[in-house]
């Protein structure tokens, strides 16, 4: 009984967390992703946190765009944006960058730079050591933080790589290794999320406090469960 309830609660927790995720239309996407070598991948239930996001202790990430099927391809603009003011941002690949094409972000601290393969580097002082991830399109820019976008709709979505998740470029597709999926059209389109596709990574997603609060209630609820369970248990046998 005691696992059985402690399972339950999970079980709702996880219920919770997929109910929150952002519906895609078609199969394009699961196409395109299959296309780039990835593996494994429901594009509905197997979305990550896709939020708030840093560069892991290496200092050092590669972007690699993989895919643009919209109207806008030439013209759309991807790259990272601090948290504390959206207008200080770094572009990684700008509108006439294709399939492909290759970036690098490098930061230390607060510190970040951005560079094109081969190309210019351009850095900023962001207002923590924390991101997010914007597009910038001929209708808006939209950014990972889906209550930033004017339309209040989701434009990003996120896949983890890991074990059996393929291989993208010749190299496996791992953990901390994510392909940033967008939709570019504002009031949310034909939601098909192939517009721009690009893999990022190594990086870790940030979980939001309300999320971990959340979480961390479930957990809580878990712990009174059991324990009262005990001690209805121990009151039985004596
Ligand atoms: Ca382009
Ligand atoms: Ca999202
Ligand atoms: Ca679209
Ligand atoms: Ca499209």
């Amino acid at each position: 009984m005691k696992k059985l309830s402690t399972l339950a609660l999970i079980a709702a927790l996880g219920a919770w967390t997929s109910a929150s995720a952002t519906i895609i239309q078609g199969t394009s996407l699961s196409d395109q992703l299959y296309a780039a070598g990835a593996r494994n991948i429901n594009v509905n239930t197997d979305q990550a946190l896709d939020e708030k996001w840093q560069v892991t202790a290496t200092g050092f990430a590669g972007a690699r765009l993989l895919f643009e099927l919209a109207g806008f391809a030439n013209e759309n603009a991807f790259g990272v944006y601090d948290l504390t003011n959206t207008s200080n941002r770094l572009t990684i690949f700008s509108g006439p960058n294709g399939v492909g094409a290759r970036g690098l972000l490098a930061n230390e601290g607060n510190e970040f730079c951005a560079q094109l393969w081969m190309g210019a580097t351009s850095c900023s002082t962001f207002g923590s050591s924390f991101f997010g991830f914007f597009l910038q399109t001929p209708g808006g820019t939209f950014y990972s933080q889906e209550h930033l976008n004017a339309d209040n709709e989701d434009h990003m979505v996120a896949f983890e790589g890991g074990e059996h998740h393929g291989t993208i470029a010749g190299r496996p597709w791992v953990e901390n290794e994510f392909i940033l999926a967008w939709e570019d059209l504002f009031g949310g389109g034909d939601r098909d999320f192939d517009d721009f596709g690009v893999l990022v990574g190594p990086i870790l997603a940030i979980a939001e406090p309300a999320t971990l609060a959340l979480f961390g209630l479930g957990l809580l609820g878990v712990f009174y469960f059991t324990r009262r369970r005990r001690v209805r248990f121990t009151w039985a046998k004596n």
